[in-house]
């Protein structure tokens, strides 16, 4: 691997996956994209692992996609290297992922944040959608997962002026699930990414994919599939073992069986 580094065991049952390429402010370019989706394919299969963090370093998360290497592309090169394949699969993840966000998360970067499942920014993050400026727009779920989180008046006047909001103002449009000093951003993600991985791996990447499915669905049929994935848990050794414990008073130890 050239672009990222990967610590499968960074704390017990938690995956570290550090953008590499701080010269360049971890601007994502193809290589690095891919080998991101490798990496969460394989963690993905590794039963030790129950929770993956993505990281990139305090001056950025990602500065956006590689605009010198895309520049010069036509559109039927950009179609031909089918990039967003490559976004779908990392969609894809059952794991939860989390994005510990330390400085500029920007175009690209920003789009990898919001394609996690949380993100923990510390508090010079910056988070922005500033292709406009390039002559472009966002392209890998920017205008979707912003206005989702953001609601459109906002969305679109970041989208529209390539403005970019503080942590704080992320944080109190529920963009991001908390703000942090600096110094402990990979920290607090990590307790975060702690207190899911206690918990039993099936139920949590069951409810992932339910509260994943609201987004893609009217009610009726999430509540259906929420419903399903529910039943689906009593199959599950974890379950007996978390109501056992609860009912004998004493910790439950889940297996992700
Ligand atoms: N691509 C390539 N190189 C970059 C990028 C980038 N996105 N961002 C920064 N760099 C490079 C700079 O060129 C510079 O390199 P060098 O030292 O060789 O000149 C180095 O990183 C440091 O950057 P700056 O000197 O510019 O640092 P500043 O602190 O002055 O500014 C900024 C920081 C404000 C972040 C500035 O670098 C900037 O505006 N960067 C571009 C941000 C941007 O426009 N991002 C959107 C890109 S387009 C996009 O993301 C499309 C997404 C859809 C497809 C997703 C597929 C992956």
């Amino acid at each position: 691997m050239e672009f990222i580094k990967v610590n499968k065991a960074y704390v017990k049952h938690i995956a570290l996956i550090q953008l590499n390429r701080p010269k360049e402010l971890n601007a994502l370019n193809l290589q690095l994209m891919g080998e991101i989706r490798d990496n969460l394919k394989e963690l993905d299969q590794d039963d030790e692992v129950r929770v993956i963090i993505i990281t990139g370093d305090e001056r950025a998360f990602a500065a956006g996609a590689d605009i010198k290497q895309m520049a010069g592309k036509s559109t039927i090169d950009m179609w031909k290297v089918d990039q967003f394949s490559t976004w779908d699969q990392i969609n894809k993840t059952r794991k939860p992922i989390i994005a510990a966000v330390s400085g500029f998360a920007l175009g690209g970067g920003c789009e990898l944040a919001m394609t996690c499942d949380m993100i923990v920014a510390s508090e010079t993050a910056q988070f922005g959608q500033p292709e406009i400026k390039i002559g472009v727009m966002p392209g890998a779920g920017g205008t979707q997962r912003l206005t989702k989180a953001l609601g459109k008046a906002k969305a679109m006047e970041l989208v529209l002026t390539g403005k970019f909001i503080s942590a704080e103002e992320a944080y109190d449009y529920g963009l991001v699930n908390k703000v942090v000093p600096t110094e402990v951003y990979l920290k607090e993600t990590v307790a975060l990414a702690s207190e899911i991985a206690a918990m039993s791996p099936i139920a949590v990447q069951m409810a992932k994919e339910a509260v994943k499915r609201s987004f893609e669905v009217p009610l009726e049929e999430g509540l259906h599939f929420e419903r399903k994935n529910f039943y689906m848990l009593f199959s599950s050794e974890d379950q007996k073992e978390g109501m056992n414990a609860f009912v004998e008073k004493r910790k439950p130890d889940f297996k992700g069986r």
